[in-house]
């Protein structure tokens, strides 16, 4: 590597013109897509594999290289580098992009060239953060597009189903990030998915889908209420099942990780200015939220071990379920301090000031007025044999039925967990003692 650095011969990516030879130039890899195997048709039976990546090497100007082969060679190039490195790329063939075609699937690039690679003809190599400029490491807080040149998620809302469908860009912060789901689809192939909440001055929650391992392995380097994001060209579409927009990453998408921007500054100091104030926000999301099959919970947990598992689950948009045997061991509702019923706004089910009685959190419009109802609202404590979960809330309309119960551990209680009951009955005690004594740990 030393070599290629004594040399300094790198041609900027400005420069570039078709059919240009034996060039070296360097870049921070700024968008890079996942691997994909195609049917090779000149050789029946078997596959071509490919991926793409992005490249960068000033504020102005970013090329896509596009990289074919064999799928170890493929696999192991893709493998050796992520979005945030510095690449030096050896003898790519620089070709004319078909200008239409191209961007309908890859990053819109300003550059008339796009570089292919190909094992017996270029090198990458990847250099270490130490040895690089520091003016081309910073490019990676660049976005792709004008720093104004975005939707706010209040604006994406604001205008609805006249945006679904479009590609357009978006700046906001990350609210949580979704556990990756991996699954196969019908026709047999891998599939992964992961949700990552995002949020803004004027919307508390909107969801960003990442279909891609890259996308989600970049999405797993976000800190909640801390990381924001500048993502351009994502989908928006409307979700019907959910009755709302949300966006979604796309082969286009370069995503640029806390953007040095002015706006994204004003955005940053927001996020900073109101991160303990409004901890119940993410009440409204579990109180709302689709009705939990019990049936697919089946992990049986002690507290300990819940506690632990918690730890680990922290800043996930996921919630962690399982089963706990254990019995109540405070349920306080005799205590004239502390209140067991409440009043709940009908349209967002937030809990609702008694004096105003009417809801701050969605009735923002007094018009649009809507009524509240009176939910059980009680703290208990759960012990079993490892310990004990104080504050755990118990609300609404399981509390009802058996004093069987969705409850919270509340967010200032020590430790920050939040558990949900979602149903609480008697347990047989041999099937107890038959499920604790199946467990490693006791
Ligand atoms: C680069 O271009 C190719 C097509 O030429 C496309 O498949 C790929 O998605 C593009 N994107 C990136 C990030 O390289
Ligand atoms: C690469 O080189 C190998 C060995 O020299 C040759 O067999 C192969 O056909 C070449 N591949 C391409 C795509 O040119
Ligand atoms: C994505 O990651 C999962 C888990 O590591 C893996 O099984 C899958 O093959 C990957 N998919 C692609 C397209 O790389
Ligand atoms: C999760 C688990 O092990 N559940 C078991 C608890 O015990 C009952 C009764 O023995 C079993 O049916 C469950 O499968």
């Amino acid at each position: 590597m030393a070599d290629s650095f004594a040399s300094k011969t790198f041609t900027a990516l400005s420069a570039l013109h078709p059919n240009m030879a034996n060039l070296k130039i360097i870049g921070i890899v700024i968008g890079k897509t996942d691997v994909k195997g195609f049917p090779d048709r000149k050789n029946i039976g078997s596959e071509r594999y490919t991926f793409s990546f992005t490249i960068r090497d000033t504020p102005t100007h970013f090329v896509n290289a596009t990289s074919w082969g064999n799928e170890h060679y493929i696999r192991s190039l893709s493998d050796s580098f992520r979005v945030g490195e510095c690449v030096i790329i050896e003898n790519p063939l620089i070709q004319r992009k078909e200008l239409e075609r191209e961007e309908k699937f890859s990053p819109a690039t300003p550059s008339n060239c796009k570089l292919l690679l190909s094992e017996n003809h270029s090198t990458v190599k990847v250099c270490s953060s130490y040895e690089v400029d520091t003016k081309l490491l910073s490019l990676i807080h660049l976005p792709v597009k004008e720093s104004c040149d975005y939707y706010s998620l209040g604006d994406i809302v604001a205008n609805g189903h006249s945006l679904d469908g479009r590609i357009i860009n978006v700046l906001a912060a990350v609210r949580s990030v979704g556990e990756p789901k991996y699954f196969t689809t019908s026709d047999r192939r891998k599939g992964q998915r992961c949700e990552v909440k995002l949020y803004d001055e004027m919307e508390s929650s909107f969801a960003m889908i990442c279909w891609d391992n890259e996308s989600i392995l970049l999405a797993q380097s976000w800190m909640p209420r801390e990381t924001v994001i500048f993502a351009s060209d994502v989908r928006i579409s409307f979700d019907k099942f959910r009755n709302c927009m949300t966006a979604t990453v796309i082969s286009k998408t370069i995503i640029t990780t806390n953007p040095d921007t002015p706006e994204a500054n004003i955005l940053l100091n927001f996020i900073r200015e109101n991160k303990e104030t409004n901890p119940l926000d993410d009440e409204i999301d579990s109180y709302l939220k689709e009705p939990i099959n019990l049936n697919t919970i089946v992990d049986v947990y002690t507290v300990e071990q819940l506690k632990v598992k918690a730890l680990k689950n922290e800043g996930k948009a996921d919630p962690l379920y399982g089963i706990l045997y254990a019995y109540i061991s405070t349920l306080n509702i005799d205590d004239e301090t502390t209140k067991v019923v409440r009043n709940r706004c009908s349209g967002c089910g937030y809990i609702v000031n008694e004096a105003s009685s009417t809801c701050t959190t969605c009735n923002k419009d007094s018009s649009k007025f809507r009524s509240v109802f009176l939910s059980f609202d009680m703290l208990i404590d759960l012990t079993d044999h490892t310990g004990t979960l104080h504050s755990c809330s118990l609300t609404g309309s399981v509390a009802e039925e058996t004093l069987g119960c969705t409850f919270f551990l509340s967010h200032r209680a020590r430790g920050g967990l939040r558990i949900s009951v979602l149903s609480c009955k008697l347990a047989d005690p041999i099937e107890a003692s038959r499920n604790l004594s199946g467990q490693r740990n006791i």
